[in-house]
């Protein structure tokens, strides 16, 4: 399997993906969104594996969004693509066999926080940030924040995150229910690789019905998804998100009039 912007490395029956963009903050460009279908389509041949821990790079960052910089050129159907194309690979890490879980030790935001939110769980470093900040490019979230943010915190809490852009800690986002735990700075993997023993015990078929069940009870909402994709592709091609990109490539603030 060749991959282009991550690592996969397995040891005692556990799943290790590393985010490798250190220098863009792990930005979730087309590379790394393509090795994460091709990661989760081929490990879903690896019977004995017990779970997956995601992670990233360096120490600033888990993901720090999808990769602003590809934005520049993008017309409507160019983004309802990319968003169904997103929200299809989200959807393969929702529903994998075993624990999937997202070990936040810096950033995780847009995109990242999206990423997070398709794992089953989130462990969050002490210095870990979680937020929706795509208004401010103009832009609402492309790969189902919509969607699973405020499934998992509730109406009010994700319409103040996803409309004020405003960034949280990890103590937060466990207080909200977005994390599970806080855990100080270093120790995320470690947690996650407690947890996923712990469940490794468990009779595996018990645990994929049990992951079957509980997105079974989601799928009922899933129309939502569909107007986000076709909202973020108008959104995608509007002169708002044009002066929030730009904004952002300048690093200047963005003038939305
Ligand atoms: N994309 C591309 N490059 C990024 C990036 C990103 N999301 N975030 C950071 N970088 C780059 C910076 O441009 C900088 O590159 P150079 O200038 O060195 O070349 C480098 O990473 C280091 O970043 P900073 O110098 O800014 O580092 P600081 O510590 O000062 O600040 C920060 C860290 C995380 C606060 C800051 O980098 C920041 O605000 N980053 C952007 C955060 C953000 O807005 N993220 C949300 C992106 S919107 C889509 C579907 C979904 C989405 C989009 C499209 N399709 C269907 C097409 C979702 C959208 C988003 O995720």
């Amino acid at each position: 399997m060749e991959l282009k912007a991550t690592t996969l490395t397995i040891k005692n029956r556990i799943a290790y993906i590393l985010i490798n963009r250190e220098k863009a903050l792990n930005a979730l460009n087309v590379d790394v969104m393509d090795d994460l279908s091709l990661l989760f389509e081929s490990m879903l041949n690896k019977q004995d594996l017990i779970g997956v821990i995601i992670s990233g790079s360096g120490e600033k960052a888990f993901a720090a969004g999808a990769d602003i910089k590809e934005f520049v050129s993008h017309d409507q159907k160019i983004g309802y693509d990319l968003s169904a194309k997103g929200h299809r690979i989200f959807n393969k890490i929702e529903n994998f066999p075993t624990p999937v879980i997202a070990a936040v030790h810096g950033y995780a935001l847009g995109a990242g926080c999206e990423l997070a939110m398709s794992c089953h769980m989130i462990i969050a470093g002490e210095k870990a940030k979680f937020g929706q900040p795509e208004v401010n490019l103009g832009l609402l979230p492309g790969y189902a924040g919509t969607q699973r943010l405020p499934r998992l915190i509730g109406r009010a809490k994700a319409i103040e995150l996803l409309l004020t852009a405003d960034i949280i800690s990890g103590e937060e986002a466990v207080q909200l229910g977005l994390a599970n735990y806080v855990v100080p700075a270093g120790q995320e993997i470690t947690k996650a690789e407690e947890i996923i023993n712990k469940i490794g015990q468990k009779g595996p078929e018990a645990v994929a019905k049990t992951l079957q069940a509980v997105n079974a009870y989601y799928d009922k909402a899933q129309g939502g998804a569909e107007v986000e994709m076709k909202l973020f592709g108008e959104a995608i091609a509007s002169n708002e998100s044009k002066e929030g990109v730009a904004a952002f490539i300048e690093k200047r603030k963005a003038n939305f009039g």
